[in-house]
């Protein structure tokens, strides 16, 4: 008997189990006329190996916080994943692989967590999955530090990944496989499916990294040339996989793309396309498959469940989870409250206190450094807080006195030096936050979001709790220039659905800031911090209802009732309300708005944002960057003064006198156009007068 058709202790042949994945992957994609049947072929053994012999899970709970994590980073063979979870029992029944693709059904395109029981991260964007893994296996590492006790192991579990070709040709792949060959995760083993193909054709002539070779750089434990359709030898790589307590593994399997499509195997035709109608039938022939499509025979569906097994498993961590919380009572409470995300007992006085302290403050600071005095206490108070910088923790100021940096010994810390790598730090953190126990957050400059954004637009449709802290908010950081000055990023953070942009212009509403983003459990917040002073306001505590609205009446008209409104935010509130003075003083009355953050606002009841900008109100928005944003605020007709080209290197006050952003031009602006406005306005109540007009644009 050759390994391949070895009989499983169930009495079923695991190429038989294989190929059940196989038809129900195929007869799905068929039947929507769209999809990846390519990839789940080429993988049916190695996931019955893994699936059915290694993965530690039970299908009946899909939340048990000591399950194997496992992510399909590449999502466009999401019918092997539903075919997974469908054959070992999660709640996704035939009927909804038979809707694969179809609207409302639970079986999207790519695999998006939240939608699908079992589902661990949203993957389709190449390489992210992998980076999302990276998170997970450093969220187990650090939790089992914390907190398992001498025999009373409660966190223990590995983070299994498919990856193919395309994620680790994406350079977020290195970032985050670099990350985790220097902290040691041993807990994460990745298989890649090298079956040398993707969409455009044959990989030669754009991939020939000796992959392995890359891998064992980084410090991996590297299997290779492992026959990704013998499962036995799958699964005996996954064993040593497991042995291994010192470095995370990569499996490589050669496989063939489409495997079992008779004519099509092996070639790129069958990475993104039904198969069509004879292919599948001679499949079924050649498989040796006499059932029809979704018909799956009780043997076979039986050998496939995972529910008995999980339901032990699970069953043994409680028993031991229960002994733990006999032993260790209050530890046991903190890791459930930890788990499920929810903030400690005494958050709203934690909360109280940062607003007082900032209330406090007197001095002219940079928000960036309020932000940090913010989270001396926050990181003091809170254990489930990670931080970390893309290696600009002195500029980002994100490690307080409370934070220990982790290393790959120590798994106890609470602060990552995530080097150099934005967009890897930001899916590493996605998968921290998915894999539960921690609230990440992670520093850069803001005009290097754009390294992280396709991360962050994950954390947002994911709906994870990340917090980025994003300083050197604009032209204000000087010196370094129009390469570090970000303009078009508060903007454009601003128009991912599902992100809170914060960009707080003193002490209460950078406080005010912080407790929102970690009080947000369902999505991500960016944090824009300056590098400059800011002047300290006169503030109360009262305050804080206000700028929890996300904008707010900070300066009423006093000289008068308001003839505009200025909206401005972060470092440009200060110049709006010496604008307003100076403009007070020429007898004309303003009220100023700040408005930190304006998807807050957004969410706010109508009538409130109406009272705050009154319909019958001209505005004028203030911000040291584009202005095309402010439009859905201030109108057509509105002022908006900012930034709409890139900055220049040169002392910040120089910079801010250069783009027109002063007090004095602001006024002067504000004073001019309300004139033309209102000359307008007055001569178009009276008709006749029009062509008399002096006043100019
Ligand atoms: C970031 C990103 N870029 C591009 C794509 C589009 N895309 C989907 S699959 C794929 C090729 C993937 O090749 P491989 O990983 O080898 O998959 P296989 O064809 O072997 O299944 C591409 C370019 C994507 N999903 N994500
Ligand atoms: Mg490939």
């Amino acid at each position: 008997m050759s390994a391949r058709t070895k009989i499983d202790p169930v009495g079923v042949e695991p190429a038989l189990l294989a190929n059940a994945v196989r038809m129900l992957a195929a007869d799905a994609v068929e039947r929507a006329k769209s999809g990846h049947p390519g990839a789940p072929l080429g993988m049916a053994e190695i996931a019955e190996a893994l699936w059915r012999r290694h993965l530690k899970h039970n299908p009946a709970n899909p939340a048990w916080p000591d399950r194997d994590r496992f992510v399909l980073s590449n999502g466009h063979g999401s019918m092997l994943l539903y075919a997974l979870l469908h054959l070992t029992g999660y709640d996704l029944p035939l009927d909804e692989l038979k809707r694969f693709r179809q609207l409302h059904s639970r079986t999207p395109g790519h695999p998006e967590c939240g939608v699908t029981p079992g589902v661990e991260t949203t993957t389709g964007p190449l390489g992210q999955g992998l980076a999302n893994a990276v998170g997970m296996a450093l969220a187990e590492k650090l939790l089992a530090a914390h907190f398992n006790r001498p025999g009373l192991t409660i966190v223990d579990h590995r983070t299994y990944a498919f990856v193919g070709d395309g994620c680790l040709m994406e350079g977020v792949s290195h970032e985050a496989c670099s990350l985790a060959g220097a902290l040691a995760l041993a807990k994460l083993v990745v298989l890649y499916d090298d079956n040398g193909i993707s969409i455009d054709g044959d990989v030669s002539g754009w991939f020939r990294d000796d992959t392995p070779k890359r891998f064992e750089a980084y410090g991996w434990n590297v299997i290779r040339d492992v026959d990704g359709h013998d499962a036995e030898a799958v699964d005996a790589a996954l064993h040593a996989a497991r042995a291994r307590a010192d470095r995370p593994t990569l499996v490589c399997c050669k496989t063939q793309i489409g495997r079992g499509a008779p004519t099509k195997a092996g070639s790129h035709d069958v990475h993104g396309a039904p198969l069509g109608a004879s292919e599948i039938a001679a499949m079924r022939a050649a498989l040796g498959w006499p059932h029809g499509p979704f018909e799956i025979p009780a043997e076979i569906a039986a050998a496939w469940d995972a529910r008995p097994r999980g339901a032990l498993q699970e069953q043994r961590w409680r028993e031991t989870f229960d002994r733990y919380a006999r032993a260790h009572p209050a530890l046991a409470a903190e890791f459930e409250r930890r788990v499920q995300g929810m903030l400690p007992d005494g958050w709203d006085a934690l909360a109280a206190s940062l607003f007082s302290k900032a209330c406090a403050v007197t001095a002219a600071k940079a928000t960036r450094k309020l932000s940090q005095e913010m989270l001396d206490e926050l990181v003091a108070q809170l254990p489930e807080l990670l931080g970390g910088s893309a290696d600009l923790t002195g500029s980002n100021l994100t490690a307080v006195a409370a934070s220990r940096a982790i290393n790959g010994n120590d798994g106890d810390g609470n602060y990552l030096h995530y080097g150099v790598r934005e967009f890897g730090m930001a899916a590493a953190m996605n998968g921290v936050a998915l894999h539960g126990g921690f609230i990440p957050y992670g520093g850069t400059f803001l005009v290097f979001s754009d390294y992280a954004r396709n991360a962050i637009r994950m954390s947002a449709l994911t709906r994870q709790r990340v917090v980025y802290v994003l300083t050197h908010d604009s032209i204000g950081l000087g010196e370094d220039g129009p390469t570090h000055q970000p303009v078009e990023h508060a903007a454009s953070l601003r128009l991912i659905p599902n992100v809170d942009v914060w960009r707080p212009c003193d002490a209460l509403e950078t406080a005010v800031a912080w407790v929102a983003a970690l009080e947000r459990a369902n999505g991500p917040s960016c944090l824009l911090l300056s590098r400059q002073n800011v002047p300290a306001l006169a503030r109360t505590p009262n305050d804080v209802e206000a700028i929890r609205n996300g904008g707010y009446v900070l300066r009423d008209a006093e000289s008068g009732p308001a003839r505009a409104v200025v909206i401005a935010t972060g470092t440009e509130v200060a110049i709006a309300l010496d604008a307003q003075r100076i403009l007070a003083d020429a007898g004309i009355a303003v009220r100023v708005v700040s408005m930190p953050c304006t998807s807050v606002f957004d969410r706010t009841a109508r009538d409130y944002r109406d009272a705050v900008l009154p319909p019958s109100l001209p505005c004028v928005s203030i911000e040291a960057g584009v202005t095309s944003f402010w439009r859905a605020y201030i109108g057509r007709e509105g002022l908006a003064l900012g930034i709409d080209r890139f900055g220049e290197s040169a002392p910040a006050s120089e910079l801010f006198a250069h783009f027109g952003l002063t007090a004095t031009a602001v006024a002067a602006a504000v004073r001019g156009w309300i004139a033309i406005r209102e000359t307008r306005d007055a001569q178009s109540r009276s008709p006749a007068r029009t062509s008399d007009s002096t006043v100019s644009a």
